[in-house]
């Protein structure tokens, strides 16, 4: 089946089932429509002056980007073929955080200064028909996000959230010892991406003077990233260089091959975009999942304290309606003639009828108040305080979905009023099960 159909179904499916639901839990399902609504993305990252633009210049055969030694791009730089009739032109920032045929609405939160660090350029390549490439302002040691003057982090978590692949670029002068660089690898990528949409690339190696000295910092950027991902196996690194800049050596020569896979593996990139955006979704639709049991939980103690309390109220009520008018006369002597002394001589009216289902209504309300007010929000403490006995953590996985869910989870029983007991969460956790096990599985068989 056409990729591009199969997204545009996605789309329809999550914006019709499941937007609904997350909205209803309360949690954000934003990247995943984002993801839905474009082209794929390759985001180039890293060290600054590694030789980002310089690779992205000879990837799309044409010099759109600026390069140079010493920092020199500090914007975030979307490169995009034209539309149709379209020529090549630049969209500032601004436009593209209007724009919502674009995914990246969410990132008017970063401000102004960021908006004008943030721009698209569209020029006439076929390569970029069905793709985007991020360029990146280089990853800086002694920079802070108030001389950027927007949160840099935040910008490439985001757009590492949304890209399909992520090339991280180091070069043989700084192997990995930058801050920035570090900060990247150690939280926010393994937060916002997954292990296998990234590539580690040292670029510039012809600038190495002969073998040895690229074996040091090849074995260099190996022992720094070992300590960045906290990981024994060091995943694999591709060598590169730039033809135009370098001069031919004995070293290059069978680095020319690698060189090639690291350009084929880039123009690859489109065709992991649906399996990716399932992938999204299975991880979101399982949070979903685990928030939704939760909360189908605590609604059933709600609904088992709620029939007992019925039962109570009921039984009062009952009391309350033959009885209650007794108490009130030998008070205040008044009705003249209760309701059961007017049942025991067969005298009874309507008007017998009037206090004592006043008195019957009172005893509902008032044990509905004790409800809502005293053991309702009882429970609400109570499982927001045990709320992991809420679901069954039956394995590694729920286990480690959990930690990240229980925090939500307990916003939500904080904030929790009665009508929780017919929101029917029970209803809506079929619906999210019957997604996973069955419309899901339809879409991986999909595109295998
Ligand atoms: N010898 C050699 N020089 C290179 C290579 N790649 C890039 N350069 C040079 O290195 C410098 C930095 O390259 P850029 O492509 O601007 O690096 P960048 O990562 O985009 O830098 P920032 O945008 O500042 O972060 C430029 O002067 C390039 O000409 C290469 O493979 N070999
Ligand atoms: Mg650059």
């Amino acid at each position: 089946m056409d990729e591009k159909v199969l997204q545009a179904e996605l789309q329809t499916k999550v914006k019709k089932s499941l937007s609904p639901l997350f909205l209803k839990y309360h949690l954000d399902s934003s990247n995943l429509e984002a993801m839905l609504k474009w082209k794929p993305i390759v985001l180039v990252i890293g060290n600054y002056s590694s030789g980002k633009s310089t690779l992205i210049n000879e990837l799309l055969g044409q010099d759109i980007q600026r390069t140079g030694q010493a920092p020199t791009d500090d914007s975030f730089t979307i490169i995009t073929a034209c539309g149709v009739g379209e020529g090549a032109k630049k969209i500032p920032g601004s436009t593209l955080v209007n724009d919502d045929t674009l995914p990246f609405g969410s990132f008017k939160k970063f401000g102004e200064r960021f908006m004008s660090h943030f721009l698209m350029k569209k020029m006439e390549t076929p390569i970029l028909e069905n793709m985007a490439i991020i360029d990146s302002p280089g990853m800086l040691d002694s920079v802070t996000e108030k001389d950027r003057g927007y949160d840099y982090m935040a910008v490439l978590g985001d757009l590492a959230n949304l890209a399909d692949l992520i090339v991280l670029m180091f070069d043989p002068h700084k192997a990995g010892t930058i801050k920035e660089t570090y900060t990247a690898i150690r939280s926010t990528l393994p937060e916002k991406s997954g292990e296998d949409r990234i590539i580690f690339v040292m670029s510039r190696v012809d600038e190495c003077d002969n073998l040895s000295d690229l074996v040091r910092s090849y074995g260099a950027l190996c022992w720094n990233m070992s300590q960045m991902t906290g990981r024994k196996d060091i995943p694999h690194i591709y060598l590169t260089y730039a033809p135009g800049e370098a001069e031919s050596s004995d070293i290059l020569a069978p680095l020319a091959q690698e060189r090639d896979q690291l350009m084929t593996k880039i123009k690859s990139a489109p065709g992991f975009r649906v399996n990716h955006i399932l992938e999204d979704i299975d991880k979101q639709v399982n949070e979903l999942q685990l928030v939704c049991e939760a909360m189908t939980r605590f609604s059933h103690r709600g609904w088992q304290l709620f029939a007992k309390t019925s039962k109570i109220a009921f039984l009062c009520s009952v009391l309350v309606f033959f009885f209650g008018d007794m108490l009130i006369q030998s008070a205040i002597s008044y009705p003249g003639e209760t309701l059961f002394a007017a049942l025991k001589e067969g005298t009874q009216n309507a008007d017998h009828f009037i206090l004592p289902a006043c008195l019957m209504a009172l005893t509902i309300s008032l044990a509905w108040f004790i409800f809502s007010r005293f053991v309702f929000s009882g429970l609400r403490k109570k499982c927001a305080a045990l709320s992991q006995d809420l679901v069954v953590l039956d394995s590694e996985y729920k286990k480690n979905l959990w930690t990240k869910m229980q925090e939500k989870v307990q916003g939500l029983l904080a904030k929790a009023t009665t009508r929780e007991l017919w929101a029917g969460h029970s209803r809506n956790l079929s619906k999210i099960q019957m997604f996973l096990t069955s419309d899901l599985q339809h879409y991986y068989d999909k595109i295998r």
